[in-house]
């Protein structure tokens, strides 16, 4: 059987609804603590193995329980003189749904 694995970064939020609609499909899961590199904020990495033929059944359900998001991050404005402070300010970016990888699997087992 040709096994591929799911690797999908999706927001904390979204983790507990999405694990639970893998498990009650009967996809085995492995859940991840992770942190984005550009918000340097924690988020959730899910790897799924599964046969080849229930990858697009995988990626829906993660395309139905995961949502974007604003997130609101503060960056330092850099000092322009000497006398210069630091001063914060708010960015907004959208975050996710999900980023979805699909990976070959050379060999699958159990032992
Ligand atoms: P972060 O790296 O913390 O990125 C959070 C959000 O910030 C991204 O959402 C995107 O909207 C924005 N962003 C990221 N890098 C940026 C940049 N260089 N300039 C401007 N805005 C930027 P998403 O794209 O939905 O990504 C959510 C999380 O998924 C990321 O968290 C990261 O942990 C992961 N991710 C996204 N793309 C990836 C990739 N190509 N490889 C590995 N992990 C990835």
């Amino acid at each position: 059987m040709t096994m591929k694995l799911v690797i999908a970064v999706v927001q904390d939020d979204d983790a507990g609804d999405l694990i639970e609609r893998l498990v009650h499909n009967k996809f085995s899961t492995t859940k991840l603590a992770s942190t984005g590199g550009f918000l340097k904020e924690g988020n959730t990495t899910l790897m799924v193995g599964v046969p080849k033929e229930r990858v697009d059944e995988v990626i829906g359900i993660i395309k139905e329980v995961c949502q974007s998001r604003k997130q609101t991050f503060t960056a330092p404005v850099p000092p322009t003189g000497s006398a210069s402070v630091f001063i914060p300010y708010p960015i907004d970016v959208m975050v996710g749904g999900a980023t979805i990888f699909v990976v070959d699997i050379d060999r699958f087992e159990k032992v």
